[in-house]
């Protein structure tokens, strides 16, 4: 072949250097970027792993202090109530703390080369916490790229320094887009669709198990709010799950035709399910999302009842539905909300109530079959108050839906079958 002179010389002296590069540099390249079950992850060692720690912080003023990025309390503790104290010495000057905040990923989206940059970010809250009140000392948004670095950030009348750093991992199973090595459920390849989609969640690799949520609601007043994302998200983080929670196809939801869910209405758990087929498209998110209702309406399930969910199955075990408020004007007393959605997540997750005899992820050992240590005890379970059914608001029956802990039992956290029940 002789080249025309109309050829472009940039392309010839291109096709000249990779010619020269043939066998060596080339080969190399070629190896890097192979994906070869094309689920969005390299097969070898070039996937990378961002992680956000929280080096220190200078805080204004002596007290309690807490810092929460992506919507989960830093430091992490059992009780979600841990705090970093500041003493009167230590005002403005650095305390070190050291804890990763969060961590990201980067799949086949974004090729391995050294000026490939990707910008993450989360919302970050400084909170001084004064008799277990949070009061907000500085708001704002953390910034970070693929690369190492340490940065200072100042939210109000605090200054955070953060670090990145990055390490690389190959695609745990390389050969199968569908493996899930981690064992949450969402198969490598949809983990890639939330990496590459969702500014870097999803992470494929054993150990860092990922739950899903969509949250819907009937009525702008039933909606979920910022401290049951905070609790639920602070939870999940606090036992090694990353609780993701979808803000963008979550929301209002309407009926057939566009129509609110009319007054009145008792929504079932079935209604749920029709609710979250007409509003979350069929698509990657549908197959990886548990899907909750929070109804302003009286929820229906054998009866009324705060909430009801699928348990995994062959007809689902995605869906929950769920009484937003114990009363449509009343504040969210006791973290209810975030209780409720937790109890029936427990069910998409295969955990029954803890006094149960039968049940299809284990019976709980005899020390934890106790309503009052676990969010799956019922408000009838306690003793002596055998009250199901017996209609709101009866005021034992709230008082112990409201003293459950939002928590699972340890036998309950091992025992749950995360992921189980999506993709239906
Ligand atoms: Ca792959
Ligand atoms: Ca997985
Ligand atoms: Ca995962
Ligand atoms: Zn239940």
């Amino acid at each position: 072949m002789i080249e025309t002179p109309s050829r472009p010389h940039g392309r010839l002296a291109i096709a000249l250097v990779l010619a020269g590069l043939h066998g060596c540099a080339l080969a190399p390249i070629a190896e890097n970027v192979r994906d070869d079950d094309e689920d969005g992850w390299f097969t070898n060692a070039t996937n990378q792993a961002i992680v956000l720690t929280l080096v220190s912080g200078a805080f204004p003023l002596p007290g309690q202090f807490r810092v929460v990025v992506d919507e989960v309390r830093f430091p992490l503790s059992p009780a979600l109530d841990a705090t970093i104290a500041v003493g009167p010495a230590n005002v403005g000057t650095p305390t070190a703390l050291g804890f990763p905040v969060a961590t990201r990923t980067i799949g086949t989206n974004l090729l391995e080369l050294p000026e490939q940059r990707a910008t993450f970010r989360a919302p970050v809250v400084v909170q001084r916490v004064t008799a277990g009140a949070p009061v907000e000392v500085g708001t704002g948004i953390v910034e970070w790229q693929n690369r190492e670095a340490t940065f200072s950030v100042t939210l109000g009348s605090a200054t955070l320094t953060f670090a990145s750093s990055l390490s690389q991992f190959a695609d745990p199973t390389p050969d199968s887009a569908d493996g899930d090595s981690d064992g949450d459920g969402i198969r490598e390849r949809d983990e890639a669709q939330l990496s590459a989609g969702f500014d870097g969640i999803g992470d494929p690799r054993p150990g860092r198990a990922d739950l899903f949520m969509i949250v819907g609601h009937t009525h702008a007043s039933s909606a979920l709010s910022a401290s049951s994302r905070e609790l639920l998200r602070s939870r999940f983080a606090e036992r090694g799950i990353a609780m993701h929670i979808d803000a963008g196809v979550g929301g209002l939801m309407t009926g057939t035709g566009g129509s609110a869910v009319a007054d009145g209405t008792n929504v079932t758990l079935a209604q749920a399910r029709t609710l979250r087929d007409l509003n979350v498209t069929v698509g990657n998110r549908r197959t990886f999302a548990y899907f909750a209702l929070l109804t302003r309406e009286q929820v229906e399930c054998n009866g009324l009842a705060f909430g009801c969910a699928e348990f995994p199955g062959n007809s689902g075990g995605n869906v929950l539905v769920a009484l937003s408020r114990l009363l449509d004007w009343m504040p969210d007393i006791k973290a209810y909300q975030a209780g409720v959605l937790m109890h029936e997540l427990g069910h998409n997750l295969g955990l029954c109530h803890p006094m149960a005899t039968a049940c299809a992820t284990g019976v709980l050992p005899a020390a934890e079959q106790n309503a009052g240590t676990t969010i799956m005890g019922t408000p009838a379970e306690n003793p002596p108050i055998g009250v199901w059914g017996v209609p709101l608001p009866n005021p034992l029956v709230l008082v112990n839906a409201m003293t459950r802990p939002l928590d699972y039992s340890p036998t309950q956290w091992s025992n749950m079958q995360l992921g189980a029940g999506l993709g239906q």
